[in-house]
């Protein structure tokens, strides 16, 4: 008997795949096509971690299970090699981006391999070959011309350590979230990206696609939507516009606050206050965003000294500066309602300014709508009611408008950094910002002596002089190459489609082959890629359908987010404590089999979960339970309902399991499926290869190796996927004997509570039967349910 070796078998059919290309997906196929995309990896110094190998190895599972079930899969993989850790390395160490890009990437692959992925690299991408980048950055000039992507002075972000621009979604808690610093502001002019526009669409987009809730509600609160009303209020020859949703509460409008940032605070600010609001605006610059919208800080302002005219009450009502309201947000002005809204209530207690009650309820402030009061006409109303009723009267005078707005705002797309993919645009004194002809395309990175930040923030590329002098494609006068750089999220936003036509240097992808691969079937990736990365690339792909570029007008028709792999301990996995597990080392220890099947029977893949070396270990010794049962004789004559009955049963459950990618559920019913068939003393021909296909998207070395053993030539991961019969998965289906003349000439499956005529009517039926009651006359026929049929034939 053979022994189970997995350092032998998995690279030899590592091997043995590549040189078949059993993994690659074919154009224009006449299967039906299945695109299983997994977010591509950043290649860093390290490696793939276990969880890059979670992500990989459901990828893979599914990839295997669909090409078995006749689909065209595609199953591609790429680098996502922009960004700072890279560049970080070149400023210590010396070494170019490009050369430790090309080690890693190397890496990876190695990696990957010895993972048994079954990935097509045919179509890989690399986000930082110019190949590649050229189509990023022809992608954006689209944006540019359709007046998407645009320039302007921004207080940004600013990272004071690795002096580079944020987008508001790099800052948690007011920090760099990648390095932990606080963040600053800086004053910057940086290309912009319009996402706003496609706020709507966005969230409109969410309803027809397969995301789990949390995601899409994740992405409908990131956008924040909100509707109501900008009112117009006179302060003295000023017109100051505020954003509110409770345009019913109008009437209980004692004050107005601006941002301190306001435009129009110079203007009305009174002699007296001057001082006070000059301080005042200056303490609030220091206080990053996060700080002001902190609910549980003490409110603080300063009056201004000016009045504004309530348009509803007529009455005069005092404007002060805060900086609880934010220029950002809506108009930069609010009407406050001290006796409906939390911060305006703590506000007006402070300040002593009146509270009104317009909503009716027995507490201060009432913040939830109800029956209007203290508002005239208005009186009796319905908050709901009321809002539109206030908002149509004032709109009637002109004074009021119907708004909605975001929390969404424009990306940030400008970075001042080496790594990234140069900006397509040339700053000509006569022309403005001038894209570049497209035939001039890519705009290549470079080679630069340092990848410093500049004194002021400029990117590194600025020190590059004939680089940066240029003609002006437009007028031919001296001009100057954008030095920013994109953001890391330029790529990845749309790689998927280059997986279609990776190769091709005409245009970004073919637009036959973008027809016919279409949409993602299916996309994995992590949870915390919700509000950017996938927000990010719908945003690029509804754009491009907007522009005819692609047939579909979202990019993946299902998400699914992977949990997270912690380490035994249970914490974060992370070198500096020493508890990060190593795909490599556990390859080398048990095989890249039991290391995916002990990554899919851990948890539910959706679920966080901590590593177990025992739990790896019974899985482990789980393959060799296979192995050895599958060394078993295998005879023809073995045939026996039950174990038909088990085999059926299985088939049946891991078919379900994986269509609802239940895997560990799916691992663990071939676990018992492989006891059950233990007991048997030999297996049927079908049995064993029924068995070994189940097996084949999850262990598929060892599934090849005992595929081969039992005589097959073809690769079993195309070999078809098993069906099974429905009468022999119902639970209560028993072997009914069946005789002629006293000798036992068949049996047949049957239901446990199948009537006297179902059992008479089936037992003519069987072949083996029906040869002996040919031409011949049936005198009697007794039937013992649930046991026999036996014909007394003349
Ligand atoms: C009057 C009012 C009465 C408000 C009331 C609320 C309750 P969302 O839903 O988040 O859009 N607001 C408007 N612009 C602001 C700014 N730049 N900074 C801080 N606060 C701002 O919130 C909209 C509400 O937030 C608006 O409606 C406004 O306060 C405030 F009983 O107006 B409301
Ligand atoms: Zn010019």
């Amino acid at each position: 008997m053979k022994s189970y070796n997995p350092k032998d078998i998995e690279p030899k059919w590592q091997q043995t795949w590549a040189q078949t290309g059993i993994h690659k997906a074919v154009d224009f196929d006449e299967r039906p096509k299945y695109v299983m995309l997994t977010e591509f990896p950043y290649p860093s110094g390290d490696g793939l971690h276990s969880g890059h190998a979670r992500e990989y190895t459901i990828g893979d599972v599914m990839a295997r299970y669909k090409r078995m079930q006749g689909y065209n899969v595609l199953y591609p993989m790429g680098y996502d090699a922009f960004g700072l850790p890279t560049e970080n390395y070149a400023i210590k160490t010396g070494v170019s981006p490009q050369e430790a890009t090309a080690t890693n990437v190397a890496n990876f692959r190695k990696q990957f391999d010895s993972l048994g992925m079954s990935i097509d690299w045919d179509r890989q991408v690399n986000t930082t070959d110019p190949n590649y980048y050229k189509w990023t950055q022809w992608l954006f000039l689209q944006f540019h011309k359709a007046g998407l992507a645009y320039q302007k002075e921004m207080a940004i972000n600013w990272c004071p350590k690795e002096k580079t621009g944020l987008a508001n979604e790099e800052v948690v808690n007011g920090r760099h979230e990648r390095c932990g610093t606080l963040v600053e502001k800086k004053l910057l002019k940086q290309w912009m990206l319009g996402i706003t526009k496609y706020a709507d669409r966005l969230i409109d987009g969410l309803k027809d696609l397969d995301y789990p809730d949390r995601i899409s509600s994740q992405q409908i609160n990131w956008i924040g939507r909100s509707e109501g009303a900008e009112i117009d209020f006179k302060v003295g020859d000023e017109t100051i516009t505020v954003y509110t949703t409770r345009p019913d509460t109008l009437a209980g409008a004692t004050f107005m606050v601006l941002a301190p940032e306001h435009p129009a605070v110079q203007a009305i600010t009174t002699a007296e206050q001057k001082g006070k609001v000059e301080s005042y605006i200056k303490a609030a610059q220091a206080q990053s965003e996060i700080a002001r919208t902190d609910d549980t800080r003490e409110k603080t302002g300063v009056a201004t000294g000016a009045y504004a005219i309530n348009p509803l009450t007529g009455k005069e009502i005092p404007v002060y500066i805060a900086d609880y309201v934010l220029m950002g947000y809506g108009t930069g002005a609010i009407m406050a309602v001290p006796a409906h809204d939390q911060r305006d209530y703590e506000f007006a207690t402070k300040y002593q300014i009146p509270i009104v009650p317009v909503v009716g309820g027995d507490k201060l402030p009432q913040t939830e709508p109800g029956v209007l009061i203290n508002s005239g006409e208005f009186d009796g109303l319905e908050s709901t009611e009321a809002k539109s009723k206030i908002t149509e009267h004032l709109e009637a005078r002109g004074v009021a408008r119907k708004a909605v707005k975001y929390r969404l705002r424009d990306w940030i797309f400008s970075r001042q950094h080496y790594w990234g993919e140069p900006i397509p645009i040339i700053h000509c004194d006569k022309c403005g910002a001038v894209p570049v002809p497209e035939d001039q395309l890519p705009v290549v990175l470079p080679t630069v002596e340092s990848y410093e930040v500049g004194e002021n923030g400029e990117s590194p590329l600025a020190q590059v002089d004939d680089w940066v002098n240029v003609d002006c494609p437009e007028c031919g006068a001296t001009a100057k190459r954008e030095t920013d750089t994109m953001p890391n999220w330029a790529g990845s936003s749309w790689y998927y489609l280059r997986y279609f036509d990776a190769n091709n240097d005409q245009t970004f992808a073919d637009p036959e082959k973008l027809k016919y691969w279409g949409a993602v079937d299916m996309y994995l990736g992590g949870m915390e890629h919700t509000t950017l990365h996938l927000l990010y690339s719908r945003f690029w792909h509804q754009f491009f359908y907007d522009q005819k570029l692609v047939p579909t007008p979202e990019p993946y028709v299902a998400r699914r987010g992977q949990g997270i792999v912690l380490a035994a301990d249970g914490r974060k996995m992370s070198k500096s404590i020493g508890n990060v597990i190593n795909p490599t080392d556990v390859i080398a220890k048990t095989g890249a089999d039991a290391l995916r099947l002990y990554i899919l029977f851990m948890a539910p893949y959706d679920e966080s979960t901590a590593w177990s070396d025992e739990h790896l270990s019974g899985v482990s010794r789980f393959l060799y339970r296979v192995w050895d049962l599958l060394q078993k004789p295998v005879e023809e004559s073995a045939d026996t309902l039950e174990m038909d009955r088990i085999m059926h049963k299985t088939i049946q459950k891991v078919t379900e399991h994986l269509d609802t990618m239940r895997f560990n559920t799916a691992v663990s019913t071939l676990m018992e499926c492989v006891n059950a068939l233990n007991k048997q003393r030999a297996l049927t021909p079908t049995v064993a290869r029924q068995l070994t296909m189940l097996l084949a998207p999850f262990a598929p070395h060892m599934a090849e190796e005992i595929w081969a053993e039992l005589g097959e030539k073809e690769s079993i991961h195309v070999s078809g996927w098993p069906g099974f019969d429905p009468e022999l998965v119902v639970d209560d289906v028993i072997e009914v004997a069946i005789q002629v003349n006293g000798k036992l000439r068949g049996t047949m499956p049957a239901a446990v509570d199948a009537s006297k005529e179902e059992l008479e009517t089936a037992a003519k039926d069987v072949a083996s039967v029906q040869k002996h009651l040919e031409g011949k006359e049936i005198v009697k026929t007794i039937i013992v349910p649930g046991k026999m049929v036996s014909f007394v034939v003349r």
